[in-house]
């Protein structure tokens, strides 16, 4: 089976526990939204990465294990830069974790909510994770005191981006780019949708599932949360989604009904690469 080859669990329990607060931070980095493969390559190096993209602290045991689930299709150079900026801040953060980039077979439209569903089934067969951090391809924390801990509720990494201007994300119940669910919370608000095919609207109605569940998602310090969104243009295959609309009008009443627990996949592959694992999925369209 594709998933027996799992990176070994290394015999972690005499450490002791992480510090809650990591001693090694640089707070504020200057990153750009032009950053290329190469300084980002220059700047960090990485060390102690396990096959799949997956690192223990050496000197404690991580207080969380935190996958991180990156959507992806075809943005091969942000995957690279995107991958190396999170290990270098993750280690620095003292983080027991691992990068799981979950991508879609063509032909079909892109399909977020439903691959971070298939990312989280899935990595739940590899190791005993208690966090996932669903994280677009696009972003960097230009904090590393914006920790990627899950809380006592979801949290919603991002206050700023560089595409937000200056003052504030676009509206009060933005919960899109980087998200935090302990594994808990996860199933509580049966995760996202998977009926979003195309551009827009499946992180608003995760915002409807994570309060109709009772649950309400917290964000960092402002001045900690800003991100740099690196450029590209929009895809051919994640076509602004018509029918968004209308799927977020039934989102209250939709949302126990399909989920991460109902989640139709075909695991078309799964390697651990270096620095992550990589699986390929596939769906059946809805009509
Ligand atoms: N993603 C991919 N490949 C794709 C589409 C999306 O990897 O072809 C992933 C990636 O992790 C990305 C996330 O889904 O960060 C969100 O998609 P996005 O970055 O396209 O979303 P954003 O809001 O899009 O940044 C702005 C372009 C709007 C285009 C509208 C219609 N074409
Ligand atoms: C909203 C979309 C969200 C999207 C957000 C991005 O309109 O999915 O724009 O805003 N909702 C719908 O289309 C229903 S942005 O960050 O680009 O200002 O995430």
């Amino acid at each position: 089976d594709l998933i027996a080859k799992s990176a070994p669990k290394k015999n972690r329990s005499a450490l002791p526990l992480c510090p809650e607060q990591p001693s090694h931070l640089v707070g504020k980095m200057n990153i750009k939204p032009t950053v290329t493969l190469e300084e980002v390559t220059k700047e960090n190096n990485l060390k102690n990465i396990s096959f799949g993209g997956r690192y223990s602290p050496q000197n404690c045991n991580g207080r969380e294990r935190t996958a991180i689930i990156i959507p992806y299709r075809d943005r091969k150079e942000h995957l690279e830069i995107c991958v190396r900026h999170l290990h270098a801040v993750l280690q620095r953060q003292e983080l027991e974790y691992g990068i799981y980039v979950v991508e879609m077979a063509l032909p079909t439209q892109f399909n977020r909510g439903l691959l971070a569903n298939a990312g989280v089934r899935t990595v739940r067969e590899i190791y005993d994770y208690t966090c996932f951090i669903i994280h677009d391809v696009d972003m960097l924390m230009t904090d590393d005191r914006n920790l990627y801990r899950c809380g006592n509720q979801p949290v919603h990494f991002l206050t700023l981006s560089t595409k937000h201007g200056n003052n504030s994300i676009s509206y009060a119940d933005y919960y899109g780019a980087v998200v935090g669910f302990t594994s808990e919370q996860y199933q509580k608000c049966n995760g996202f949708s998977n009926l979003y095919f195309g551009w827009g609207g499946e992180d608003d109605d995760l915002g409807i599932r994570v309060q109709s569940a009772g649950m309400k998602f917290i964000r960092p310090k402002k001045e900690i949360g800003m991100y740099v969104a690196l450029l590209h243009d929009g895809d051919v295959s994640n076509q602004r989604n018509p029918n968004r609309y209308v799927l977020l009008s039934q989102a209250k009443s939709r949302w126990m009904e399909e989920g991460v627990e109902t989640v139709q996949f075909q695991r078309l592959a799964l390697e651990y690469r270096k620095l992550y694992t990589w699986i390929l999925i596939r769906v059946k369209e809805e009509s």
